[in-house]
């Protein structure tokens, strides 16, 4: 048998012993691919203001108050026409622009929008509101009329 056979084979069988999905004697849990949605307002949608209520989704992380370090968790945080904070510092707070749910919660009336497109950006940041990494995120743009 040639090497490059037997390179081939052993690679099929590691790839027949992944598809097998976790045994009895299979300990190892799939990382965690973790994401958010921005589920209101919907990309696109249109809205009546000036109140606009925004509803958040995560995925395969866990929603937790802010100084809470549970692994794979963190809290949402909402950008408002404003661009992201920088990778690696706190995000920072600006009243009706960027906002920490610090609470845990995963909704939020904004209470005053003016009418015209937005963009709003929800980022989820770890207990000491810096931003996770790789980025947890999701962008849509509404339009209040
Ligand atoms: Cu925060």
């Amino acid at each position: 048998m040639k090497p490059t056979t037997l390179v081939l084979r052993a690679s099929m069988v590691v790839l027949a012993l992944a598809a097998c999905g976790p045994g009895p004697a299979d300990d190892q849990v799939a990382a965690p691919n973790p994401s958010m949605e921005i589920v209101t307002p919907q990309d696109g949608d249109t809205v009546s203001g000036p109140a606009v209520m925004t509803r958040l989704l995560a995925h395969d992380f866990v929603v937790v108050p802010a100084g809470d370090t549970t692994p794979n968790s963190g809290h949402f945080h909402l950008f408002l026409d404003r661009d992201v904070s920088a990778a690696g510092a706190p995000i920072p707070a600006e009243p009706g622009h960027i906002i920490h749910l610090g609470t845990g919660a995963d909704s939020l009336n904004l209470e005053v929008v003016a009418p015209g497109p937005h963009r709003l950006i929800g980022v989820v940041g770890d207990a000491a509101h810096v931003p996770v990494q790789p980025w947890i995120v999701d962008t849509v743009w509404f339009f209040v009329r």
